[in-house]
């Protein structure tokens, strides 16, 4: 049987599996993929998953979304009669985001050998208690001036940023991790690596250009846009050339997810699938991530790109692609 599933929320991401049943993956986006057997995976908003399950007994499954943040959950029940019904899992607890938070200032590194235990051995107080005003209480008298203005200036930009001030860090892509709080090693989840076309996309163009753009926000004043510039405060639509191929790249300046959703034109996501790259219409980017797609602009006309959660998007996380 198969099942599509749809993050209709514009809310909220959700960890999806179906307690006692495997999920096997079979379309993203509604776009074909090679089959991925996964026990769960994290859905963002306007995302699509195409499941295949095998539900052989006599019983009912229940399918279980849980919300990223955990604050709520939605459910349905797979079974063969009318009526039945099986357990709401137990819920999980709420994840710890500070890791995560950490590897947008440490990323590079490789956290693939760290275990979890070394990593609940150190000391997030510490990082927490980095607070940059304490920086004034160090001794800065080896410094220059202009060494302390650059200081200063960093640390409002990191200020104003929420976090990560544009080329502190080079970011990278995170392919094959999953979302935050879950832990691969308890379940087979679905990671963007594992996303695989069936044969490569029709156009084999090198993309001609780069286009990269910074999601950004100021989480204590709840501003959110591309580049730091609202879509009030934008001047005209992104151009792309009719039929040109072009690589976008997003670079998630923030510690949140963020859904980004282009209307008209595929992207195909650069996930070191080669020619078998899988395309998508919405691509979550985690926090401090950099991730690229190729697109071919196709489709004549304007059309919407934006982060698909909603409070983000009216915030001003959004902008118009002009093709023409
Ligand atoms: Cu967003």
């Amino acid at each position: 049987m198969r099942l599509r599933v749809i993050n209709g929320s514009a809310m909220s991401y959700f960890d999806v599996r179906i307690p006692g049943l495997k999920m096997t993956v079979v379309a993203a986006d509604g776009q074909p993929v090679q089959p991925v057997p996964v026990d769960e995976f994290l859905i963002g908003v306007a995302e699509t998953y195409d499941v295949l399950v095998s539900p052989e007994d006599d019983q009912a499954y229940t399918i279980f979304a849980e919300s990223m943040d955990r604050s709520g959950y939605a459910r349905a029940t797979l079974a063969p009669r009318e009526g039945m019904q099986a357990k709401i899992p137990e819920r999980r607890q709420i994840a710890d985001r500070g890791m995560e938070a950490m590897s947008v200032h440490m990323d590079g590194m490789d956290h693939s050998n760290m275990s979890a235990s070394g990593m609940e051995g150190m000391d997030h107080g510490n990082m927490e208690g980095m607070d940059h005003g304490d920086m004034k209480g160090m001794d800065h008298s080896g410094m220059s001036d202009s060494e302390m203005q650059g200081m200063e200036s960093e640390q409002a930009k990191i200020r104003e940023n929420g976090m990560l001030a544009a080329g502190e860090a080079q970011p990278g892509s995170r392919f094959g991790q999953p979302g935050i709080g879950i832990d691969p090693d308890e379940r087979r989840v679905l990671v963007y690596r594992d996303l695989k076309s069936f044969t490569p996309w029709p156009d084999r163009r090198e993309p001609g250009r780069e286009l990269e753009l910074h999601l950004t926000g100021n989480m204590e004043r709840y501003m959110w846009s591309f580049d730091g510039k609202k879509f009030s405060e934008v001047s005209g639509p992104i151009h792309f050339e009719k039929n040109e191929r072009l690589r976008l790249i997003l670079i998630n300046d923030t510690m949140m997810e963020h859904p980004v959703h282009l209307h008209g034109m595929w992207m195909e996501l650069e996930n070191g699938q080669g020619e078998l790259i899988p395309r998508k219409h919405t691509l979550n980017v985690k926090p401090g991530e950099r991730v690229s797609a190729l697109i071919t602009a196709d489709a004549e006309g304007s059309w919407a790109f934006h982060c698909h959660l909603l409070y983000h998007m009216d915030a001003g996380m959004f902008r118009v692609v002009q093709v023409s």
